[in-house]
C-alpha cells in the first residue's frame, strides 16, 4: 500500500505576511496534516506549487518556520515531498531560477525535490511528470515534453497550469485566459494548482487551495487530498479550520466568534440603533480578531439623468482612452510624437484591463 498526501496554493506568509495568518498555517500544518501522514503511515508529499504568496519578500518568520518548522518535520517524519514551483514561488516572470524554496532545499536535499521545468518521478507503482510553473522562458520545451511524452495514458501530468475554462473562486467566471484544456487530454490524469476553488475539466482536477486565505475562500471548502497509488483512488480531506465568520444579523446564533474575522451581513433594519450596538458588543465579548459590517439595508438615491442635455450625458460615458487622447490633444498639441504616445497609452490601457482579469492565483 501506498499513499500520496496532495496539497496546493499553500501561501505562506500570506496578507502582507500577516502573523495571525501564518500561525494558522503553521497550527494546521503541526496538529493536523503532519499527524494525519503519521497515523496513515504515509512519507509521500506533492505540493502542486504557491508554497509561499509573496514573489519579492518573504518575512523573517515565515522564512524561520519554512526551515526549522516544515523542513524539520519532513525529516524527522522521513517525508519526501515533490514540489511544482508556482507563479507565486518565483521572483521573475520569464524564467524560474529564482525561488522562495532555497532555504528548505539546501537544508533538507534527502526531503525535498523542487521542480523548475519538469521531470519523471514514480512513487509506488504510479508514474507522475512533475511540472514547474509554465513561463515564456520553457514553454517551448514544455510543449515539446507533452508532445514528444508516450506514456501518457500511464502518468499523472502534474503542475501550476493556467487552464482556460477553470473557474478561479467557486462564484467566478470561467478563467478566459490560459492554455487550452485539449492539449492535457491524453494524460492518464492531470492534478494542478492555481486556481483556489476545487472543479474538474475533463481530466483535469484543480484541487484547490489547503487554506481559507480571504473571503473569496467563505462558504467554499478548502483541504487536501490523498491518492491511494494500488486503487487509483483519490480521497478528500476538507480543512475544517478558518479564521473567517459569517453572521446573518437576527438570523443566525452569535457563536464561533473567538478570534475570528466576523463579517456581520444585515439584510433587516433594526428596530432601533441601539439593539444593533448591542448585538455588536455581544459578539465583541467573544474576543473576534476584527468585525465588519456588510449593510444591505442602506437604500442609495438614484439620480436621474433625465433632465441632462445629450452632450453632457455622452461625456460622462466617455472611455478612459478617449481621455488619454483628450489630455494628450490639449495639453501637448504640438508634440512631435503625440500620436505615436497616445497609442502606446492605449496599447498599455488594454494589457493591464487584460491582465487584471487575468488574475494572479
Ligand atoms: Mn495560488
Amino acid at each position: 500500500m501506498s499513499k500520496i498526501v496532495i496539497i496546493t496554493d499553500t501561501h505562506l506568509d500570506a496578507r502582507q505576511s500577516s502573523s495571525i495568518f501564518l500561525k494558522y498555517m503553521q497550527n494546521y500544518y503541526n496538529d493536523v496534516l503532519f499527524p494525519y501522514m503519521k497515523e496513515n503511515d504515509i512519507v509521500d508529499l506533492i505540493h502542486l506549487g504557491d508554497f509561499t504568496d509573496n514573489r519579492n519578500n518573504i518575512s523573517l518568520q515565515a522564512n524561520q518556520y519554512i526551515v526549522q518548522g516544515f523542513g524539520a518535520k519532513l525529516k524527522e517524519q522521513n517525508i519526501k515531498m515533490e514540489l511544482c514551483l508556482g507563479n507565486h514561488d518565483l521572483a521573475y516572470r520569464n524564467n524560474s531560477s529564482v525561488h522562495s524554496l532555497t532555504g528548505l532545499e539546501y537544508a533538507y536535499r534527502d526531503n525535498v525535490v523542487i521542480h523548475q521545468d519538469f521531470s519523471k518521478v514514480i512513487i509506488g507503482n504510479q508514474k507522475f511528470m512533475m511540472c514547474g510553473w509554465v513561463n515564456d522562458g520553457n514553454y517551448d520545451e514544455f510543449i515539446r515534453m507533452m508532445d514528444s511524452y508516450n506514456d501518457k495514458s500511464n502518468t499523472i501530468l502534474c503542475g501550476h497550469f493556467e487552464i482556460a475554462g477553470a473557474k478561479h473562486y467557486k462564484n467566478s467566471p470561467p478563467a478566459e485566459h490560459g492554455m487550452n484544456a485539449d492539449l492535457f487530454k491524453d494524460w492518464q490524469d492531470v492534478w494542478s494548482g492555481h486556481y483556489h476553488t476545487k472543479s474538474t475539466l475533463g481530466n483535469i482536477n484543480y484541487f484547490g487551495s489547503l487554506f481559507y486565505i480571504t473571503w473569496q475562500d467563505y462558504g467554499d471548502n478548502r483541504g487536501f487530498h490523498v491518492f491511494d497509488t494500488e486503487t487509483k483512488e483519490l480521497e478528500y480531506i476538507v480543512n475544517e479550520y478558518s479564521l473567517f465568520k459569517e453572521l446573518v444579523y437576527n438570523v443566525d446564533e452569535i457563536s464561533d466568534c473567538k478570534d475570528k474575522f466576523v463579517r456581520i451581513v444585515k439584510n433587516t433594519k433594526p428596530e432601533s440603533e441601539a439593539d444593533f450596538l448591542k448585538y455588536i458588543a455581544n459578539i465583541e465579548k467573544l474576543s473576534p480578531i476584527k468585525v465588519d459590517v456588510v449593510d444591505n439595508t442602506i437604500v442609495y438615491e438614484k439620480v436621474d439623468h433625465s433632465d441632462m442635455d445629450t452632450e453632457t450625458q455622452q461625456k460622462n460615458v466617455k472611455e478612459l482612452d478617449e481621455y488619454f487622447s483628450e489630455y494628450m490633444n490639449v495639453n501637448y498639441p504640438d508634440l512631435e510624437h503625440n500620436q505615436y504616445i497616445t497609442e502606446h497609452l492605449k496599447v498599455l490601457y488594454k494589457t493591464v484591463i487584460e491582465s487584471s482579469f487575468k488574475g494572479e492565483n
